[in-house]
């Protein structure tokens, strides 16, 4: 059990390195928590209009999901479903409430598509695609992570069937990531249902 906790914590350690405010630094751009939406994630760090930033800072804080499940799985193999999907939440949870940043992190969209990369590739690409076409109809990211932060548990529950209800608690980790989402996004649902959201594209303010 310690030894499990030890992979919780280590994975809350990576999830809680903000690439947002990582990448901006390295590259010379102003702190992302200073402009926009002051969220530290790779939509706010395009509002730059630094697409290679912005690339970076979702490659980064999406491999950190991905790496801190492979890592657990590395160090403890065979490690018990329960564990890993505990080890899921706390990469996650890293990123929205991270130590480095006095707990005051980002949404969670992109570490939240490395966790799917690890636990399952398919739903990582049925997930990403759902954002991908809600993006490109709406232009709005906001609108796309919430209806993809829908779909995602729903996919896994029907994607896995009965395999499913012989390991619950990945979809328990992953409708509590979900929720998570959602409530993280609630100044974004706002801004959409007033119709102020910024557009994917749009410059900071
Ligand atoms: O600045 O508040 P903002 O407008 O920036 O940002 C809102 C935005 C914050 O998220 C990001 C990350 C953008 C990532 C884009 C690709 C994500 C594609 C896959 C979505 C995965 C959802 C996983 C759900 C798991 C349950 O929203």
């Amino acid at each position: 059990l310690a030894f499990n906790l030890a992979l919780i914590l280590l994975a809350y350690l990576i999830g809680s390195v903000p690439f947002a405010v990582v990448v901006s630094k390295l590259m010379g751009l102003q702190d992302p928590r200073s402009y926009g939406s002051k969220n530290p994630g790779a939509t706010n760090v395009l509002r730059t209009g630094n697409k290679t930033a912005a690339a970076l800072t979702l490659l980064g804080d999406a491999a950190k999901g991905w790496f801190a499940i492979w890592l657990a799985e590395k160090i403890a193999p065979g490690i018990p479903v329960g564990a890993l999907a505990a080890v899921a939440l706390a990469a996650f949870l890293g990123h929205l409430y991270p130590v480095f940043l006095g707990f005051k992190g980002g949404k969670g969209v992109a570490t939240a598509l490395g966790v799917l990369v690890a636990i399952q590739p398919w739903l990582a690409v049925a997930t990403a695609a759902t954002w991908l076409i809600i993006a490109i109809f709406f232009r709005y990211s906001s609108l796309a992570s919430l209806v993809a932060a829908f779909f995602a548990p729903v996919y896994y529950v029907f994607g896995s069937g009965l395999a499913w209800y012989a390991q619950p608690a990945m979809g328990v980790a992953l409708a509590i990531i979900g929720i998570l989402l959602f409530y993280r996004h609630r100044a974004n649902i706002t801004r959409l249902l007033q119709g102020t959201e910024s557009r994917i594209g749009g410059k900071k303010k």
